[in-house]
C-alpha cells in the first residue's frame, strides 16, 4: 500500500450525505434563521425545556469536514467544532467507518459485565500520546465533567487527602463537584446549590488583567501562597488546572506558570491534574497543551476531541495513581461504550496520519496576523492571544480593560447571520474565540475571515 492509499480512506468518503465530500463553502440561500429552522424553534419552544440553550439560530440538517448545513439549504462555515470536538472534521471518514462497523457488530455490553478490545485499544493508544514515558493507565468515561469527577476520586484515594485547587475563570463541568470547581456564577452555578465541599480557588495567571506586568513564576508563587496559607499543601489532594483555560476565556498562562505550578505540587505530593478536555488532541498545534510548556501532569483529563463526536472522556495518569482506588472503585454503565471507542480509535488515527498538530499550527499562523491587523484598526479589540486552533480576541472600551460583552454579542451575531458559527466565551462575556476543525481548508477559514472582519466594520467604532 502507497502511502496516498494508506491516507485515502481519511479523507475520502464513506458514503452517507454529511462528510468531507460536502462542498468546503459558505452559501447563504434564505435569511438565518430560514423558515424552516423558525418552525423548528417554535416546536422546541414547547417541548425543549428552556434551560438547554443555544448558541446558534439554525437548525443542522448535515455536517462535513468545515461545514454545517442547515435545514434550509444555508452551508454555514463552522469555527467552533461543537466546542472543540469534531478537530478531524465533521462526519470523518475514519471516524464514521469505525461507528458504522462497530455499531453494525454490537452496540453495548458494559465494560463492566463484558469486556471488549476497543477499550483496551483506546487505553493503549491514550498511553501513547499523552505527555510523558512513564507507566501509564487509562478509565475511560462518557464526559468531560465525569472525567474531572474521576479524576478527584483517583487523587484522593491516592494521596488520601480532601482538597481540591482550582483557579479563577476556571470551567470544570456542570455536575456537583465540578459546579463548585467551575469558577463563574451565571449561568453555571446560579441557583444550583449547595455545592460539594473542600474546592478551594487560587488566582490565575491572566497576563491581559494583570495591575501590573508579572511572570508565570511570580503569578504562580501567588497561588501557591494561597494555597499554602489558606488550605495547607499537605492537606491537598490535587490542583486541577486548563493549561489554556476555555470557557473562561481562552487564558494562556504567563510562561513559566505552569512548570513552576508542576514543581510545588511534586514537592508537596500533590497530585498535579491537566484539564486537557477543551486542549487536547492537537487543538493547541501540540497533542496536549501541557507539552508547550515540557509539564508533565499526573493525570490527565479528555473528553471533546478524544472521539470526533461521540461521548467518550478518559482519565489517564501515572499507573500506580490510576491503580490506587479499589477494584469496583471506577465505573459507570456506559463508560467506554464500543461505539464510542471506534469513533476514537478513528479519530486518533486520523490525527496521527495527517498530523494535525501540524495543521493547527498553520492555522494558527493564517489567523493570528490577520486578527492582530484587525485589532490595530479597531482598538475595541484589547488582545488577540491563544495557541494553534484555539484563537480568541478579547474586547474592550478602547483604551481601558473595561469588558464589552455588547459587542463581543453583536459581532458574533453578525457572523453568524453571514453563515460563520462563531463562540464567545469569558468571566466577562467578552472574547471572541474560535476553534475551527483542524482539517479546515485555507479558502473556508480566509472566508470566514473576511466575514469576521466585516462584522467588525458593521458593529464597532
Ligand atoms: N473541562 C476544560 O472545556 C466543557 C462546556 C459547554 P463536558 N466545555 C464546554 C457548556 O456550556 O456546558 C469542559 C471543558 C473543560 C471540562 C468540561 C466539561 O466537559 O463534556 O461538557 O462535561
Amino acid at each position: 500500500m502507497t502511502a496516498t492509499d494508506e491516507r485515502s480512506h481519511l479523507i475520502a468518503p464513506v458514503g452517507g450525505v454529511g462528510g468531507p465530500t460536502l462542498p468546503q463553502e459558505r452559501r447563504l440561500v434564505t435569511e438565518v434563521p430560514g423558515p424552516r429552522s423558525r418552525a423548528l424553534a417554535a416546536r422546541r419552544a414547547s417541548a425543549v425545556a428552556s434551560g438547554v440553550g443555544s448558541v446558534l439560530p439554525v437548525y443542522v440538517e448535515t455536517a462535513g469536514g468545515g461545514v454545517i448545513v442547515d435545514v434550509d439549504g444555508n452551508s454555514l462555515i463552522d469555527l467552533s467544532s461543537g466546542i472543540a470536538v469534531v478537530s478531524v472534521g465533521n462526519a470523518a471518514p475514519a471516524v464514521v467507518d469505525g461507528v458504522q462497523r462497530q455499531a453494525a457488530a454490537f452496540t453495548h455490553t458494559c465494560f463492566m459485565v463484558a469486556p471488549y478490545e476497543g477499550y483496551v485499544q483506546v487505553c493503549e493508544a491514550l498511553a501513547e500520546v499523552t505527555p510523558g514515558d512513564h507507566a501509564k493507565k487509562s478509565a475511560l468515561f462518557n464526559s468531560g465533567a465525569e472525567a474531572v469527577e474521576n479524576a478527584v476520586k483517583i487523587a484522593r484515594s491516592a494521596t488520601g487527602r480532601d482538597a481540591v485547587v482550582a483557579f479563577d475563570h476556571a470551567y470544570h463541568g456542570r455536575t456537583n463537584l465540578t459546579m463548585a470547581m467551575t469558577a463563574k456564577t451565571m449561568p453555571y452555578k446560579q441557583g444550583f446549590g449547595p455545592f460539594a465541599g473542600e474546592v478551594y480557588r487560587a488566582p490565575m495567571s491572566y497576563p491581559f488583567r494583570e495591575r501590573s506586568p508579572i511572570t508565570g513564576a511570580e503569578a504562580a508563587a501567588r497561588a501557591i501562597d494561597v494555597i499554602d496559607k489558606q488550605v495547607g499543601g499537605g492537606n491537598v489532594a490535587c490542583v486541577v488546572i486548563e493549561p489554556v483555560q476555555g470557557e473562561g476565556g481562552f487564558v494562556v498562562p504567563a510562561e513559566g506558570f505552569l512548570p513552576t505550578l508542576a514543581e510545588w505540587c511534586r514537592s508537596r505530593g500533590v497530585v498535579l491534574v491537566a484539564d486537557e478536555i477543551q486542549t487536547g488532541f492537537c487543538r493547541t498545534g501540540a497533542w496536549f497543551a501541557c507539552e508547550h510548556e515540557g509539564v508533565v501532569p499526573d493525570l490527565v483529563t479528555m473528553a471533546k476531541g478524544l472521539a470526533g463526536g461521540l461521548p467518550l472522556a478518559a482519565v489517564t495518569g501515572r499507573a500506580e495513581l490510576m491503580d490506587a482506588p479499589h477494584a469496583g472503585g471506577l465505573g459507570g454503565t456506559y463508560g467506554g461504550n464500543p461505539v464510542a471507542c471506534a469513533a476514537a480509535l478513528g479519530s486518533i488515527e486520523t490525527m496521527q496520519k495527517l498530523d494535525l498538530a501540524e495543521s493547527a499550527r498553520r492555522i494558527e499562523q493564517q489567523m493570528v496576523p490577520r486578527l492582530r491587523e484587525l485589532a490595530g484598526r479597531y482598538p475595541a479589540i484589547g488582545d488577540v492571544r491563544g495557541r494553534g486552533a484555539m484563537i480568541a480576541v478579547e474586547l474592550v472600551r478602547p483604551g481601558t480593560t473595561e469588558p464589552d460583552a455588547a459587542l463581543t454579542g453583536a459581532v458574533s451575531a453578525a457572523c453568524h447571520a453571514a453563515g460563520v458559527v462563531t463562540l464567545t466565551c469569558g468571566t466577562y462575556g467578552n472574547v471572541l474565540r474560535f476553534l475551527p476543525p483542524l482539517v479546515i481548508p485555507e479558502h473556508l477559514l480566509d472566508d470566514a475571515l473576511d466575514v469576521l472582519e466585516e462584522a467588525f466594520a458593521t458593529c464597532a467604532r
